[in-house]
């Protein structure tokens, strides 16, 4: 496979005006006929045109009304060459393709007999021959063609122009998008689809259509999807001065999916995981997920389709910035610190993880084999950090105004990550050259950080040193620029004026931004009567290991007292993680080890305090997961590291049990459901005081927690009470399950959270387990939620399953590549990734892991997609 490279990036060497295409939708083939008006790019004088194209059927190639013969033009492989064009013309191609077996769900699919498309990255040449690059910008029109009868609703990007009958059976719909798009946004649906409709009215008054086009039976599942998009709409007013600009939105909800969702122009294709909710259907937490990603496809209208990418490296030009608005529309339609907590946590498990891996890669990454591997944590959720991070710098107002000035630039472009950088500067007039290192640099930068209090001159010295991450090379890592949001916090517990030596200590703020651009710095606070306790990089304002040496009293302290909700709530994370990794220590040297009395009464504080919302407590109470802190392990020993949290989670269970009781008779269901907010925080806080209850392993509180689930009236409490009870080994479990599926069978988004409490379960026996589930009769390997909430699920949130010692876990994921790998290579590569981390592990299990990985890459004509990821790993 061919790998491709940033910096050879060429404009092409003609441009595209104007689209039309017709669809001939057919159950044995489709017939796809597209004519380009052509204008050759004067910037590149010479040149043939190259088309792509995978997969198609060449049926006739045209040009300005005359059919080319053999010789002239060229097809091999997946690219079509025509050599001698005029300056301008019209291309047209007729194609035929096979829709009806297209098990990549890339290109134009059927899911649940409907027809729909997926074009991001390169899904478009797999539908007609085309210069399949996001620079290349076209208005579209579009004619589709189908049985009416089959195919009652036909849909594709803009307004809906016209409709006939076309006499035998079938009928036409014809649409138009009046504004110029990349290809990647093209899409097209047909089928039997009912819609929920709703409008919306913008800042200026014009009234858009707002539709969401599910199955018949899914109509009354759409509404929360509905009010979330009217929601973000007029966020997206109040905050960026950005209104929607087509008549109509669509939103169609289709089951089998790749990944989450796709903002194409004016017709959204949806996952229908993130589109469908109904309080006893979906939970709390989904209903966020519905929310976040209805709003973030949303936001790329402005974000992404207005304004696009030049080329696939810069990616997180459209994705980072659209995270960093869907993160903030959340946080504001919720809790801010709840959102930044959620987010960090994942960035962390994710993100640092691919840092320090074989996918390390910048945020704008310097090569590919297949782009479809670089939609990672990497360019989304670091790339919003970065992003943040300019927001940090700037302030609120100052990014407005670059935001403002890089649409005012940009409207109708496809542009790079530098533009951004350059508008974002040149409205505020700062530098931010520097700045583009976290575009080149990959891994996560270490921060050390040390203090030093003088008492007699009632100074405190803060060193910051930034140190090379690990897996990089150190000749590489040049210093970056990064905002370190702090505070120092007094033995009261109250925060201190922040005076810099030299200044009045009076009237000093008690938060600051430090700018950081060199490799070290010390600043020097003065006017301090007592040695301070240091609450650094706050929000996690720069995507950095924060390395500070703090003990369990320190810890205890901030996890009490710090102002900042979310360094208080990663207090104790670094209170809980230490504990549990000296257990882990103790235990692989065959030592026992104790539950410190301080950790257990820190515990305690947070069950207790008053202060603390229920989505606040239930955060604070979690303890970082396996996953998490197998990060922090020299060699990485997934029994003691199992055995160690489990012997922590139940010692301080046992510890507070009187609290945990008081809280979970507080916040236990009582009267009917209802989803406002403090009814999800106390669902948060009772279940997760249930869940600790339950380690007590007595008939008491599991009876309790069986009866939790028999009485549960909403998803999130039946959910959750099925999940602690497949962690348990009791009758009620196989009860509970049995009663869950015979209840849900019929509806597959919750048949999915089925799978995935049985894939999760760390009982012993796990890979055995999933393997049964893999043969259940409601098993499909071509649906990609399934196959996620049993084999995803498994080899990424079941660690002590996965990483089992007889390497049966591996061997079950490596079967799951080697099947997938070539009917859906993109999921079959995600599954792929699992493996990434096997360097990390002990000999024994690194051998089995290294054998794994091999078995994949000796498959013959193995996908570009799993070749990459597995090539990279085995390197
Ligand atoms: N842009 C799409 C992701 C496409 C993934 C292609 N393999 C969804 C999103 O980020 O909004
Ligand atoms: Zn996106």
């Amino acid at each position: 496979p061919r790998e491709i490279h940033r910096l050879d990036y060429r404009p092409p060497t003609f441009w595209v005006d104007s689209v039309a295409l017709e669809f001939d939708l057919g159950e044995e083939g489709t017939v796809v006929t597209a004519r380009l008006s052509l204008r050759r790019n004067d910037e590149v004088a010479e040149g043939p045109l190259e088309l792509d194209g995978e997969e198609l059927e060449t049926l006739s190639v045209a040009v300005d009304g005359r059919v080319l013969g053999q010789g002239e033009y060229t097809i091999e492989g997946e690219r079509l060459t025509i050599p001698d064009l005029p300056a301008r013309c019209e291309l047209e191609t007729k194609v035929r393709i096979h829709p009806e077996s297209n098990t990549q769900l890339s290109g134009l699919y059927l899911s649940s007999g409907n027809f729909c498309t997926q074009c991001e990255a390169e899904g478009f040449r797999r539908i007609t021959w085309f210069l399949d690059r996001p620079d290349v910008m076209a208005t579209y029109t579009v004619a589709i063609r189908a049985d009416k009868q089959r195919y009652p609703v036909l849909l594709s990007n803009g307004n809906r122009v016209g409709e006939r009958d076309l006499g035998d059976g079938r009928h036409e719909v014809r649409w138009e998008d009046p504004f110029v798009k990349p290809s990647y946004l093209f899409a097209l649906v047909a089928g039997q689809l009912a819609s929920h409709a709703g409008d919306f009215t913008t800042v200026s008054g014009r009234t858009v259509r707002c539709e969401i086009w599910v199955e018949a039976h899914n109509l009354d599942k759409c509404d929360h999807a509905l009010r979330s998009l009217q929601a973000a709409m007029r966020w997206d007013e109040e905050q960026f001065g950005r209104e929607y600009d087509l008549d109509l939105y669509m939103i169609v909800a289709v089951d089998d999916f790749n990944m989450g969702a796709m903002e194409n122009k004016g017709l959204n294709i949806f996952n229908s995981k993130f589109v469908l909710a109904r309080p006893d259907t979906a939970t709390d937490d989904d209903y966020e997920g519905v929310e976040g990603v209805v709003a973030h496809e949303y936001f790329h209208n402005w974000t992404g389709n207005r304004v696009t990418c030049r080329d696939w490296f810069q990616l997180t030009l459209k994705e980072g910035l659209t995270v960093f608005r869907d993160q903030r529309f959340s946080a504001d339609m919720g809790s801010e610190p709840v959102k930044r907590i959620e987010d960090v946590a994942m960035l962390r498990l994710r993100q640092y993880a691919e840092d320090a891996g074989p996918m390390a890669h910048p945020i704008r990454p310097e090569s590919y084999i297949s782009m479809d591997n670089f939609y990672t944590a990497t360019v989304y959720e670091k790339g919003s950090e970065v992003i943040r991070m300019v927001d940090t710098l700037l302030g609120r107002d100052g990014f407005r105004r670059g935001m403002d000035l890089y649409f005012e630039r940009h409207d109708g472009q496809a542009v790079t990550c530098d533009d951004f950088r350059a508008a974002m500067a040149d409205a505020n007039g700062r530098d931010l050259a520097q700045f583009e290192r976290w575009y080149t640099q990959a891994g996560t930068p270490r921060l050390v950080a040390t203090g030093r209090f003088d008492a007699a001159a009632g100074t405190y010295s803060l060193t910051l040193r930034q140190e090379c991450p690990t897996g990089q090379r150190e000749e590489d890592f040049r210093a970056l620029h990064m905002p370190i949001r702090m505070g120092l916090i007094g033995p009261d517990g109250a925060d201190q004026p922040l005076g810099f030596e030299g200044e009045a200590a009076a009237g000093a703020p008690t938060e600051r931004v430090l700018e950081l651009t060199e490799r070290e710095q010390t600043f020097v606070f003065a006017g301090l009567t007592a040695e301070p306790v240091p609450s650094l990089a706050r929000g996690l304002s720069a995507p950095v290991l924060l390395e500070l040496e703090e003990d369990e009293q320190r810890l205890a302290f901030r996890l009490a007292h710090d102002s900042d909700a979310f360094n208080r709530w990663d207090a104790g994370q670094r209170l809980f993680g230490a504990a549990i990794l000296a257990g882990a220590a103790a235990l692989a040297r065959g030592d026992e080890f104790q539950v410190s009395k301080g950790l257990v009464e820190a515990f305690r504080a947070v069950v207790t305090d008053p202060s603390l919302d229920g989505s606040m407590r239930s955060l604070a109470m979690a303890l970082p997961s396996e996953l998490e802190l197998a990060q922090r392990m020299e060699i990485v020993d997934p029994d003691a590291l199992h055995r160690a949290r489990r012997a922590v989670r139940r010692a301080l269970a046992e510890g507070t049990r009187t609290e945990l009781a008081a809280l979970w008779e507080r916040a236990k269901p009582s009267g009917a459901y209802s989803n406002d907010r403090a009814s999800i925080d106390r669902r948060r806080e009772a279940n997760v005081a249930l869940a600790y209850l339950s380690c007590l392993e007595s008939p008491e509180w599991t009876a309790a927690v069986a009866a939790h689930f028999d009485g549960a009236d909403n998803m999130t409490d039946s959910q959750a009470a099925l999940a602690t009870l497949c962690q348990l080994d009791v009758p009620d479990r196989q009860r509970a399950l049995e009663a869950f599926y015979a209840k849900w069978k019929g509806d597959p988004l919750v048949l999915d959270k089925w799978f995935t409490l049985q894939a999760t379960s760390v009982l012993p026996g796990a890979p055995t387990r999933v393997a049964a589930l893999a043969h259940h009769p409601d098993f499909t390997w071509r649906n990609p939620n399934r196959v996620r909430s049993v084999v995803g699920a498994f080899a990424m949130a079941n660690h002590s399953g996965f990483h089992s010692a007889d390497g049966s876990g591996y061997t079950l994921v490596a079967d799951a590549v080697i099947e997938l790998q070539g009917a859906n290579p993109q999921l079959a590569s995600r599954l792929a990734g699992s493996f990434n981390h096997y360097k990390r592990y002990d000999q024994h299990r690194q051998q089995a892991m290294r054998g794994a990985l091999e078995r994949i890459a000796a498959v013959d004509g193995l996908s570009k997609d799993v070749y990459e990821i597995v090539h990279r790993a085995l390197a």
